[in-house]
C-alpha cells in the first residue's frame, strides 16, 4: 500500500536579498504512521529535508548542497545521541544525467561521530574505489590510497598509500613475482643476506597456513616463506604433484604458486583485512628456523582440500593453522557439510600434523549442537581448538566474543588488539580468534623447535599441562596458554 499524502501547507518566504526559501511541510499517513517532512528550498533547490515521528522527534535530517551545477552534495546530520546534531553522512553526486552518480563519500565513525576516511569513485562505475583518504583523530589528512582495479572492476591489481608529503608508505600488487632481492633491496648488505640465506634453508621447521592469502613480499614475512627442495619457480611441476612452481604456497584462485591476499579488502573498508598475512606473522614472528608453506584459495572447496591433505603427506609440515570455520548445521547446506567431512578426512589422514584451530568469534558455547562449527568442534589428538583472551593489559580472561566450549575449546591465547603485519608494508592491530590460534602454532613451533620429535598428541599435551589455570565466570576455570611454562619442561 502506498503512503497517503496530503499537503498541508506551502508558504513562501523572502530571506535575505539573494535568496528565496519555501518551505514545504507534507504529512504522511503510511498506513496508521503518522509522518511529517519538513522540506526548505533556495530558489527551486532543495536545501534542507527533515522528518518527524509522531511525537514530533527529528527521526531523519539531510541537507543538500550544489557546489557546481551539475553537483550535489548531500549531508547526514544525526538526530540520535551521541551524534546529536553533527554530521554522520556526506555524498558527492554527479547529476549531469538525469541519474545521480556518485563520486566521493566521507566515512564518520558511528560512535563517536569522527570523520574516518573519504572514499573516491570512478565516475563510470560507483562499485570501483580510486582513491582513498584517511584521517587520524584529530581530523588531519593522514594518508592517501590510490587503487588500480583489473578490467572487471572485481578485484583490486595494485594499491600504493603514501603520507601527505607524497612519502611511500605501503605498496601491494597480488601476484607479483616473489623477489627477496627485491624486497630487502633498502637493507644493509649483511641483513638482506642473512634473509636470503634463511629462506634457501630448506630444512627449517614448516608450518602450513591455510587462510585468505598472504603479502608474501611483505618484509616481517617474505624470508620465512618455505623453499620447496622439490620446486623452482620453472614453470613446471618439477615434483609431479600437479601444482606448477609450489615453491611456498598454492594459490586455488589462480592456480599458482603465488598465495596472494586480496588488495580490495583496503578498499572496502577503512583497513585492510590481511587476514593471512596477519596470521602467518604472528605464527613465525622472530622465529628465524620457521618456514611457512601458505595456502590460499576457497577452503570449503572439497578437491582442493583433498590436494592440501595430499600435500601435507608428501611434505614435512609440522602444524597447521586453521584461522576460519565453517558453519554445519544451518539449512543442512550439503556443500558445507561435504567441506567439513574433506577437512576431517584430512585431519585423520595426517596424524603426524598437529592442526590448530580458531575457535569462532560468536561468543557462544560450541558444544551446543547448534553452534557447532567445523573444524572447531572436531575432537582428534593432532586437533586443539584455540579461544582468544581478552586484552592482556586488563589482566588473563577469556574474551567476551570467544567461542567456548567445555573439553572442545582446550586452551585460550592472546588474540585482542594484536599488531602484525599488513598487507602492502607495517603492522596492523586486530582482534578474534583468528589471531589465537596462530598464537598457539608459534608455541608449538617454539617446543619443535627444542624437541623436533615431539608427536601431535604428545605436543597437544604438552601445551594442555604446561597451561595457567584461570578462573572463569561461566566455565570455572579455562586454561591459557604458557610458553615460558612450556619451555621449562622441555628443558
Ligand atoms: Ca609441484
Ligand atoms: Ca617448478
Amino acid at each position: 500500500m502506498r503512503a497517503f499524502l496530503i499537503l498541508i501547507s506551502l508558504i513562501g518566504t523572502a530571506f535575505h536579498s539573494h535568496a528565496s526559501e519555501i518551505t514545504e511541510k507534507i504529512t504522511y499517513f503510511p498506513e496508521t504512521k503518522l509522518l511529517q517532512e519538513v522540506k526548505r528550498f533556495e530558489g527551486s533547490k532543495l536545501i534542507e529535508l527533515m522528518s518527524y515521528s509522531l511525537e514530533q522527534k527529528i527521526a531523519f535530517h539531510e541537507k543538500y548542497a550544489y557546489p557546481k551545477d551539475n553537483q550535489k552534495l548531500v549531508t547526514t546530520v544525526s538526530p540520535y545521541q551521541p551524534c546529536e546534531g553533527q554530521i554522520v553522512g556526506q555524498s558527492l553526486f554527479s547529476t549531469e544525467s538525469d541519474s545521480e552518480v556518485l563520486l566521493k563519500k566521507w566515512n564518520y565513525d558511528k560512535g563517536d561521530c569522527r570523520l574516518l576516511y573519504v572514499d573516491y569513485f570512478s565516475p563510470e562505475n560507483s562499485q570501483i574505489i580510486l582513491k582513498k583518504e584517511t584521517y587520524t583523530t584529530e581530523q588531519r589528512l593522514q594518508e592517501v590510497t590510490t587503487f588500480t582495479w583489473d578490467s572487471a572492476g572485481e578485484n583490486v591489481t595494485s594499491f600504493r598509500t603514501v603520507d601527505t608529503h607524497g612519502r611511500l608508505i605501503k605498496s601491494y600488487q597480488p601476484y607479483k613475482k616473489f623477489d627477496l632481492n627485491f624486497v630487502y633491496a633498502n637493507y644493509p648488505e649483511a641483513e638482506r643476506a642473512r634473509r636470503i640465506s634463511l629462506h634457501n634453508k630448506s630444512d627449517r621447521l614448516l608450518i602450513g597456513v591455510i587462510d585468505s592469502g598472504f603479502d608474501y613480499g611483505h618484509t616481517e614475512l617474505a624470508f620465512k616463506f618455505w623453499n620447496n627442495p622439490k620446486e623452482s619457480f620453472d614453470g613446471r611441476d618439477d615434483d609431479g604433484n600437479h601444482w606448477i612452481d609450489d615453491v611456498f604456497g598454492w594459490d586455488q584462485t589462480s592456480q599458482t604458486g603465488l598465495p596472494s591476499e586480496s588488495g580490495s579488502s583496503l578498499a572496502k573498508d577503512r583497513l585492510p583485512m590481511s587476514h593471512g598475512t596477519h596470521v602467518a606473522h604472528i605464527a613465525t614472528r622472530d622465529l628465524d628456523e620457521v618456514a611457512i608453506f601458505g595456502f590460499a584459495g576457497d577452503f570449503t572447496n572439497v578437491e582442493y582440500i583433498n590436494q592440501i591433505s595430499t600435500f601435507l603427506r608428501s611434505h614435512p609440515v609440522r602444524v597447521i593453522n586453521m584461522s576460519f570455520s565453517l558453519p554445519l548445521d544451518k539449512g543442512g547446506d550439503m556443500g558445507l557439510r561435504k567441506s567439513a567431512k574433506a577437512l576431517e578426512k584430512m585431519i585423520q589422514e595426517n596424524p603426524q600434523v598437529l592442526f590448530v584451530v580458531a575457535s569462532g568469534n560468536d561468543g557462544k558455547n560450541i558444544v551446543e549442537y547448534k553452534n557447532r562449527q567445523f573444524p572447531a568442534s572436531f575432537h582428534y589428538e593432532n586437533l586443539i581448538t584455540v579461544g582468544a583472551l581478552d586484552d592482556l593489559t586488563l589482566g588473563l580472561k577469556r574474551a567476551s566474543y570467544s567461542n567456548f566450549g567445555e573439553g572442545t575449546v582446550e586452551i585460550y591465547a592472546p588474540g585482542t588488539k594484536i599488531s602484525a603485519a599488513s598487507i602492502g608494508g607495517g603492522l596492523i592491530s586486530h582482534t578474534g580468534t583468528s589471531m589465537a590460534a596462530p598464537y598457539v602454532v608459534h608455541v608449538a613451533a617454539e617446543a619443535l623447535l627444542l624437541k623436533p620429535e615431539l608427536q601431535p598428541a604428545q605436543l597437544k599435551a604438552l601445551i594442555l599441562e604446561s597451561a595457567q589455570q584461570v578462573s572463569d565466570e561461566v566455565l570455572g576455570s579455562i586454561k591459557a596458554v604458557d610458553v615460558e611454562a612450556l619451555k621449562r619442561k622441555l628443558k
